[in-house]
């Protein structure tokens, strides 16, 4: 019937529209547990735009990893041209990698990393050096506790750390831990607070409950830091003054407390990995060879470079 040859012309159709030059693109996204998140997915939808060429299918796993598991076992399904994972966790990728690899889809790894066996597994991975993030907060701090003329055995450090696994977290915790061992400070307690503010702020309420001589805490993200300082203030603490905080991420709302004085240093960690990310892809598609590492640059923040003009320029 005419309805009929009509809908099959429409699909037929559609069949040839999907077939023009738009790319497909899967992206895993770890979740939207902070404001760093918000930011980098941002960055990636703005990039993978219908405008700029591409259909994407963006997948918020609520920072579970089965959930990311199925996503790209979907994406592989819709034969994808690509897929970007922002994976949760460094372990536990092998077999859904594999997969991709037998489907031969090439894999972008975004932000953190993943650990497996043959890195074969991944294309290329593009992020920020936590270690390096890590590493730069432990000397900034040695710095401030040696103008202040604070002995080392006098810095008792509270580690509110990140989600437990992730690359951000392992290597945050390693640069200050080295430092821990370098200066011969004292790391009165260590939790994760998952990068979220709830989370950061119980965990600070429960340190000082159990420590009463913590005088740095070191928070693995903003969202973190703003929990925390809630939780001191409660208990009538400075952040900032008889409290120093050192933090990373260096959103903006961040920064607006490195000018209050409220958080001492800032740690950037740059999401705006969209832009890098199709570039990279490009040329992947186009069968080039791409460095397997990926840096996107940072910077570190203090009272004296934090400016309003520094801060109104920033994108997030
Ligand atoms: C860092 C990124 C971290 C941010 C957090 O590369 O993985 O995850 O520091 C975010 O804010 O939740
Ligand atoms: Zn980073």
């Amino acid at each position: 019937s005419a309805s009929l040859v009509g809908s099959e012309m429409c699909i037929r159709d559609r069949g040839v529209a999907a077939a023009d030059d738009t790319i497909t693109v899967g992206f895993s996204q770890v979740g939207a547990e902070s404001d760093w998140r918000t930011a980098n997915s941002q960055s990636m939808k703005d990039t993978f735009s219908k405008e700029n060429g591409y259909d994407l299918i963006f997948d918020d796993a609520q920072q579970k990893q089965e959930n990311q598991i199925t996503a790209i076992r979907n994406f592989i399904q819709q034969e994808v041209d690509y897929i970007l994972l922002a994976p949760v966790t460094e372990t536990g990728w092998d077999t859904v990698l594999q997969e991709a690899k037998d489907a031969d889809i090439p894999v972008i790894i975004v932000d953190r990393m993943v650990d497996v066996s043959d890195d074969s597994l991944y294309t290329t991975w593009i992020g920020t050096d936590a270690l390096c993030e890590g590493r730069k907060a432990a000397e900034w701090l040695n710095g401030f506790a040696e103008a202040k003329g604070i002995a080392a055995s006098d810095i008792h450090i509270a580690d509110i750390q990140g989600t437990i696994g992730s690359t951000a977290q392992i290597g945050r915790t390693k640069g200050l831990e080295e430092g821990v061992d370098k200066y011969g400070w004292d790391l009165v307690a260590q939790q994760t607070g998952e990068f979220t503010q709830a989370k950061g702020q119980e965990v600070m309420e429960s340190m000082l409950k159990q420590y009463d001589n913590i005088n740095v805490v070191y928070c693995e993200n903003d969202n973190e830091a703003f929990g925390a300082i809630d939780a001191l203030k409660a208990a009538g603490k400075t952040p900032g003054k008889d409290v120093t905080i050192i933090s990373f991420d260096a959103i903006k709302a961040a920064l607006k407390k490195v000018q209050s004085g409220e958080i001492n240093a800032e740690f950037e960690c740059n999401p705006l990995h969209g832009p890098r990310v199709a570039e990279l892809a490009k040329k992947i598609m186009k069968g080039e060879k791409v460095d397997k590492i990926q840096y996107v640059d940072e910077q570190v923040f203090t009272k004296d470079n934090t400016t309003k003009e520094v801060i109104n320029k920033r994108a997030y």
